[in-house]
């Protein structure tokens, strides 16, 4: 039998702790089995509490060697302990006291990879959001802010580099071949951004100035073999700063700034001050062995720690609930200077459309991602009431939706107001741990703003349905635009307030050209675009001094995370995919229309593609007027998990036809245009990574999937010449990408031969394995993925207990291969059981990640509720299960 269920922490029960700490010493003496850790710290009473109540420290998985205070061990009822919680009384009237707690830890036993852990023989650390408790005994939340210096005793020949936060006081040698170094990190922090690495590794140094003029130190370490994939990593960092320089006018604060990459770890990377630990995959990038699409996310990930610095590290949060405040706020930061990367690489003429081009990369992760989440169990507003793990809440919820929230601020407030705000922030909090009412409170301040009814971003969860309607009056040239509102219940919140939307929009002409917008009771017409803030449940726009009835354009840019209805038949959508002004809703028209095919194909009411469909699909494919990164994402295919989340009961194999048959009817229709369209993306010379080239390969990239979906015989020939002659990985991964569409001899022959050529190459071994868990069936032929997905978990190249691993096969077949998964003897739910048990006995963080896939399951078909249902009860009553899976498991099945 299950353990009883892990307690639900509430946001409103903050409390500050009675003592806080003003100063940390630690000591480790690193061992794979048994390593030391001496804490010294200065505990005070913390005024903000009174400072009345006991010390309050968590410890776990500690074996605890002694403790005392002031030198002196407490006695027995001075301390008690209560699961990974301990309360030490001061009997006395001290302010202030020495606390000693010598500990033992093994972090070779660690498979958890939260805490410190060992990965190929080096130790590593990873604190958020309750490692540190795992390491030491501390007050271990982020509203304790401490000074911390740090020594680390290890092996010399094992570990012959010793970091950690901040800057480096010593170093030198130890007796029986150990060495040390002592770190002293200047600023305050909280615990979780505390790391160490003690391993062999190499780094790219450069030095280079801060816009004040101070010389900062800048590394990128990595293992041996790595430093020639290190360049770019390096190239985002430095652009990352001068962007912080100049956009926000925030400087790097430190003398030294540390990446360091490891294989095994469990998210993307980890803002540590000073040493940010990330997963080689957002460092490592060579042309060999990693694609377009990889360097970008080097970029943007580097960017987005990088950014942690001010918006995370120098003010953080008070509590984890406030977690959006830094990671809506950062990822915002990060989206912002990628855009901004994107439209400087393309030129005056680009930039617009390479904005766009990044816009809907971000609009599509949030529909696939966080709609569906937010129309499920584990439904939370950005800033959640509650939670019984707090590591099940770094969700696309509190990240992406986060993140378009600070976008809406930034919308209304405009940049200047916004920078504004955020100076006002920083001149407030800086230093401190705070809520995100003081964010949205320095904004409104800043800009002579009341922002309390956007408050309720922050404290409703569910997606907000806007609901648009036209009225043309020809006698007096008007058209009035009602807007309407409305969030559906989710779990815990039946009523729903109105929010504040912004929407920008335009008016189209009857000749494709946008109208200069006249509300009534305006003296004259203005802008083409402009935003309107829609902040009640109704309300009704009237524009004058048209000359026809314009067609509307809604939400530019996706001016608010909702979901528009919106009436518009294929003609309309076909116009706007032919002529919108705004290249986000340009896409959004094209996907609009696929998406009614789609659902109406998978829904059994449509038999044919509709001609004009095909017709203005082509136009967009053969409209060399548009950037090719562009029309990449406007022939693409609506994201699957989006459009599941769109079917009224979610259907996988029917949506999975309909996809299959309208990519299929798209590439053999328009073979002949996929071909020149292949020939003309074509890129000479050798590979930079430059978005230009990038667009260009994916649009390549796109036309062979095309082709070899529709089985095409000259397609497939062009793909395998590409696959056979490709001097980079982009190039390469995308013709296996169309190659492992079609079953047969050729499939594995590719597969088996880039399988051969990376054999010693763990990351392009993950695209490998993702690929193959990945595949669709395109014929009947073709082998159940979910066989496949088994055989390749005894590839000696797969292990459990790495959680990159683990994302690319299993990850990817849980998550991003509905038709598949579903299949409809329930060998994937049985298979899906099985491997969330077993991650349960190592790795909860992983196995809960693997958990949520199942988390939407009430919105599926009677026969598939019927299959999955069993399965969630096994792994609910599974022995030993960790609180992350239970509380995903228990929600969806509550
Ligand atoms: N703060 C990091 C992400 C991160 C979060 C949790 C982790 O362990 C549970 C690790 C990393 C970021 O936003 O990049
Ligand atoms: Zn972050």
């Amino acid at each position: 039998m299950r353990t009883e269920q892990a307690p639900t922490i509430q946001r409103v029960d903050y409390q500050p702790l009675a003592w806080s700490v003003e100063r940390i010493d630690l000591h480790f003496r690193l061992e794979p089995t048994g390593t030391i850790v001496t804490n010294r710290m200065v505990c005070v009473r913390n005024p903000a509490a009174a400072g009345v109540g006991p010390i309050r420290l968590w410890g776990e998985a500690l074996e605890r060697i002694s403790l005392s205070i002031d030198g002196v061990e407490p006695s027995a009822g001075a301390l008690r302990e209560n699961g990974s919680l301990l309360e030490i009384d001061v009997a006395g009237p001290e302010q202030s006291v020495t606390l000693e707690v010598v500990t033992r830890v093994n972090p070779k036993a660690n498979t958890t990879l939260s805490g410190l852990y060992l990965s190929n023989g080096g130790f590593f650390t990873q604190c958020e959001a309750e490692g540190f408790r795992r390491i030491t005994c501390f007050p271990d939340r982020p509203d304790v802010m401490a000074r911390f210096t740090v020594t680390l005793d290890a092996d010399r020949e094992a570990c012959p580099v010793l970091l950690s936060n901040g800057n480096l006081l010593e170093q030198g040698d130890l007796p029986d071949g150990r060495h040390y170094a002592k770190w002293e990190d200047p600023f305050l922090k909280p615990s979780y951004l505390f790391a160490l690495v003690a391993a062999k590794l190499v780094a790219l140094e450069r030095e280079v100035e801060t816009a004040s003029g101070r010389k900062v130190l800048l590394q990128v370490w990595v293992e041996e073999g790595n430093l020639d994939r290190c360049e770019h990593a390096m190239d985002s960092l430095i652009h990352s700063m001068r962007w912080d320089e100049t956009t926000f006018g925030l400087e790097l604060d430190l003398d030294r700034f540390m990446i360091v990459a490891v294989a095994d770890f469990n998210m993307g990377a980890m803002e540590n001050k000073g040493l940010n630990i990330f997963n080689t995959k957002f460092v490592l990038a060579k042309p060999d062995t990693a694609t377009d699409i990889d360097y970008e996310n080097v970029e943007s990930v580097v960017a987005h720690e990088y950014f942690h610095n001010w918006t995370g590290n120098r003010v953080t949060c008070r509590d984890w609930f406030q977690l959006t405040l830094k990671e809506g706020l950062t990822v915002f930061r990060d989206q912002q200077f990628s855009a901004d990367m994107l439209a400087r690489a393309a030129g005056p003429e680009g930039a617009a459309s390479a904005r766009a081009v990044k816009r809907i990369d971000d609009v599509r992760v949030l529909r696939a991602a966080q709609f569906p989440e937010d129309g499920g169990p584990m439904a939370h507003p950005i800033r959640p009431d509650s939670y019984q793990e707090i590591n099940n809440f770094y969700t696309a919820t509190v990240y992406e939706k986060g993140a378009e929230v600070i976008r809406m601020l930034h919308t209304l407030l405009g940049p200047e107001g916004f920078r504004n705000g955020m100076d006002l922030y920083f001149s407030y909090h800086d230093g401190c741990a705070v809520t995100c009412d003081d964010f949205v409170d320095a904004m409104a301040e800043a800009n002579g703003r009341d922002l309390d009814q956007f408050m309720h971003w922050y404290s409703q969860s569910g997606t907000p349905r806007l609901r648009a309607a036209g009225a043309w009056d020809a006698a007096s040239g008007s058209y009035t635009l009602s807007l309407s509102q409305h969030t559906p219940p989710t779990p815990g919140e039946a009523e729903k307030q109105p929010l504040v939307i912004p929407v920008a929009l335009g008016l189209i002409g009857p000749d494709g050209r946008d109208c200069a917008l006249q509300l009534e009771g305006e003296a004259q017409p203005g802008a083409t675009t402009r935003v309107l803030a829609l902040n009640s449940a109704e309300q009704h726009f009237r524009f004058v001094g048209l000359a026809a009835e314009p067609v509307p354009s809604l939400l530019r840019g996706f001016s608010a995370p909702v979901i528009l209805e919106l009436d518009e038949d294929d003609a309309r959508l076909a116009f706007r995919m032919a002529h919108d002004s705004d290249p986000f809703n340009r896409w959004d028209a094209a996907q609009r229309y696929s998406e009614r095919i789609i659902l109406a194909s998978a829904g059994g009411t449509m038999q044919a593609v509709p001609e004009a469909f095909v017709a203005a699909f082509r136009t967009l494919l053969e409209d060399t007027a548009l950037d090719p990164a562009f029309r990449a994402q406007a022939l693409s295919m609506p994201a699957e998990g989006f459009l599941l989340e769109r079917m009224s009961v979610a259907d996988p194999q029917a949506l999975r036809a309909a996809l299959v048959g309208l990519t299929r009817h798209l590439g053999s229709v328009l073979a002949g245009e996929w071909r020149a369209l292949f020939a003309a993306m074509q890129v000479p010379g050798e590979y930079r990574y430059h978005p230009a080239d990038a667009g260009r390969r994916a649009l390549a990239n796109l036309a062979l999937r095309y082709l070899a979906a529709a089985g095409d015989a000259e397609g497939l020939a062009l793909a395998q010449a590409r696959f056979d002659a490709a001097t980079n990985m982009t190039e390469r991964f995308g013709a296996l990408a169309a190659l492992a569409q079609v079953s047969g001899a050729a499939r594995e022959a590719a597969l088996q031969a880039f399988h051969q050529r990376y054999l010693k190459d763990p990351l392009v071994l993950d695209k490998w394995f993702a690929l193959q868990a990945g595949a669709w069936r395109w014929s009947d032929a073709a082998e159940p993925t979910v066989e496949r997905v088994h055989a390749l978990m005894s590839d000696p190249a797969f292990s459990l207990s790495n959680p990159n691993k683990v994302y690319a096969l299993l990850g990817t077949f849980f998550r991003a291969n509905a038709g598949e998964f579903h299949a409809a003897d329930g060998s994937g739910h049985v298979f899906w059981a099985d491997q969330v048990i077993a991650l349960n006995a190592t790795n909860p963080q992983v196995a809960s990640r693997m958990a949520r896939a199942l988390e939407n399951w009430r919105r599926y078909t009677p026969e598939l509720q019927a299959s999955i249902r069993p399965q969630l009860e096994r792994v609910l009553a599974a022995e030993g299960l960790s609180p992350d899976v239970a509380e995903v498991v228990g929600k969806a099945l509550s």
